[in-house]
């Protein structure tokens, strides 16, 4: 027969056991498989410090992308790719100031200093990124007059940028994603991601975000009402 003191000592060892248990799931690493893709937002020069658009802290993210690259055999990159005079610069628009938003055709736009452009060195790749095997560069905002945040489509709603296609192609359907902005060009990538069927994992330490005007809070709040999943580097098993 158990006595009293015995019973109580063996709850609590099942208590404990159901805690550490607990702990063990919480932390089971996410494993990078066949369909993982890696997706690197934006990590150009213009984002860095010292860049037209520099995001705070910005340069924080490439060893950390490093890293987690490492993982990865499929790694994809995104490039903002602006025309001079982008309907994006606010220098486009008589009297208007960067961070300042106008109305367009598609909707709100926000206005930035000019970034970007085409072939200049601020919209060159970061040179301490070291992802050899990076399969494919998409470029996006290269079309004057309409904004992509997005890798899959643009600002107006349907252009497209072929991304999603050729994930799909590829049998690539679980997506890791990092880079810079969270807040405009990693949130709306990982948003279209979700719209376009895939599952998406934004790796928080892997970003930076510009912040204005409360965008950086909202676009965790609508990335989580899109079923986008919060993670950081150390989540994945590497
Ligand atoms: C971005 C603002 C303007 C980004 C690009 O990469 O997040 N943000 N263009
Ligand atoms: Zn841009």
């Amino acid at each position: 027969m158990l006595d009293r003191r015995q019973v109580l000592a063996s709850l609590g060892t099942m208590a404990l056991t159901a805690i550490a248990s607990r702990a063990l799931w919480a932390a089971a690493p996410l494993k990078i498989d066949d369909s993982s893709a890696l997706l690197v937002i934006d990590v150009q020069n213009c984002f860095l410090p010292g860049g037209s658009l520099a995001v705070k802290d910005g340069d924080q993210v490439v060893p950390v992308i490093n890293r987690l690259a490492k993982g990865f055999a499929n790694v994809v990159m995104t490039q903002d790719w602006h025309t001079a005079g982008h309907v994006s610069f606010a220098s486009s628009h008589a009297g208007k100031k960067p961070f300042e938003t106008i109305d367009l055709s598609y909707g709100k736009q926000v206005l930035w200093p000019d970034h970007c452009v085409q072939g200049t060195d601020g919209a060159s790749l970061s040179k301490d990124l070291s992802i050899p095997q990076a399969e494919l560069v998409i470029r996006k905002g290269y079309h004057k007059d309409v904004d992509s945040y997005s890798a899959f489509t643009e600002a107006d709603g349907k252009t497209t940028t072929g991304l999603a296609a050729y994930l799909k192609a590829r049998k690539l359907q679980r997506l890791f994603i990092a880079g810079l902005a969270t807040d405009f060009c990693v949130a709306w990538t990982a948003m279209d991601a979700r719209k376009a069927g895939f599952e998406a994992y934004v790796v928080e330490d892997g970003c930076r975000g510009i912040d204005t005007q409360g965008s950086l809070a909202k676009a965790w709040a609508d990335m989580a009402k899109a079923g986008v999943k919060r993670i950081q580097s150390s989540d994945i098993a590497v």
